[in-house]
């Protein structure tokens, strides 16, 4: 999954893609080089940030979308939390809906899914955006982020979205410490326990740059680390920045790990997989 930011203030590539004919540009790209879904968002979620919105959130990401949807076969993800944004951009062409929230910033959000047909990203996070990194707590981390996914799944099939259109991320960076994100990548097949395909945000994050001590834009080599050892231990979807560095670190490792798609592009790849599996276009 490539990141597609069409905002002023994202923490890594903020301002880089605010104007459409640039974004779709480097959407184009970002599917070239591999990426089998594009996660088109106008909202910055990093820490400290402010809900953006509805119409300016709107006026980001639709003309993106339409354009993209002509352009290019790519799965077309909204990285959304307003049921209002996902309608619109799944109407004007996206697969699926990345929600932050997990449907719970806005009570609407999984009637607007199922409706749709679409898949669905449900990720944990502990508090907001605004607050989440002032002290974040857990007293059974992997068991507390494991049960919240378990019943934003069970919320979401309620609503009518069938379980195979329903991906799971226990959201690395939001509302965790540096240690709880390491926690979280080590015990990923607690996630995969869930049965759902497990997604995963660490690109050039935070925790990458205590590790490293250096900037968003110096934090490759930790995103390929840790994509490698995320691939390895089963994971479906990295969501990342650096999509043409990555997929060759990832089909490397693959191909050492012997895995069938290695070397391939073709679609049995895990990603496409997972994708297909909400696939309703
Ligand atoms: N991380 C970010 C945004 N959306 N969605 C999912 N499912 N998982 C993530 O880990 C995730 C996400 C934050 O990264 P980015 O989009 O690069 O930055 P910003 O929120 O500042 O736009």
């Amino acid at each position: 999954m490539g990141i597609l930011n069409v905002t002023p203030d994202s923490f890594a590539d903020g301002g880089l893609y605010l104007d459409p004919a640039r974004a779709v540009d480097h959407g184009l790209e970002l599917a070239f080089e591999g990426a089998d879904i594009l996660d088109v968002g106008g909202e910055s979620t990093r820490p400290g940030s402010r809900p953006v919105p509805e119409a300016e959130e709107l006026g980001r990401v639709l003309p993106v979308i339409r354009a993209l949807r002509k352009k290019t076969g790519a799965f077309i993800s909204v990285d959304t939390t307003k049921a209002a944004v996902a309608r619109a951009a799944l109407d004007a062409g996206a697969d699926l809906v990345n929600d932050t929230s997990a449907f719970r910033a806005d009570p609407d959000m999984a009637g607007v899914v199922a409706r749709a047909g679409a898949a669905a990203v449900l990720m944990h996070m502990q508090g907001t955006p605004l607050t989440m990194q002032e002290a974040p707590r857990y007293d059974d981390l992997v068991g507390e982020v494991r049960g919240f996914l378990a019943e934003r799944l069970r919320a979401a099939e309620a609503a009518g979205i069938p379980p195979e259109r329903l991906i799971v991320d226990p959201g690395i960076g939001f509302g965790k410490t540096v240690e709880h994100n390491l926690e979280l990548l080590r015990r990923q097949d607690e996630f995969l326990a869930l049965g759902r395909p497990l997604l995963l945000g660490f690109s050039r994050k935070a925790f990458l740059g205590v590790i490293l001590d250096r900037p968003p834009a110096g934090r490759l080599e930790g995103t390929i680390a840790a994509a490698v050892l995320s691939v390895e231990r089963g994971a479906h979807i990295l969501r990342v920045h650096d999509v043409g560095a990555v997929a060759r670190a990832v089909r490397s490792a693959e191909a050492i790990l012997g895995l069938d798609d290695a070397g391939g592009g073709g679609p049995e790849r895990p990603a496409v997989q997972a994708a297909e599996a909400g696939h309703v276009r």
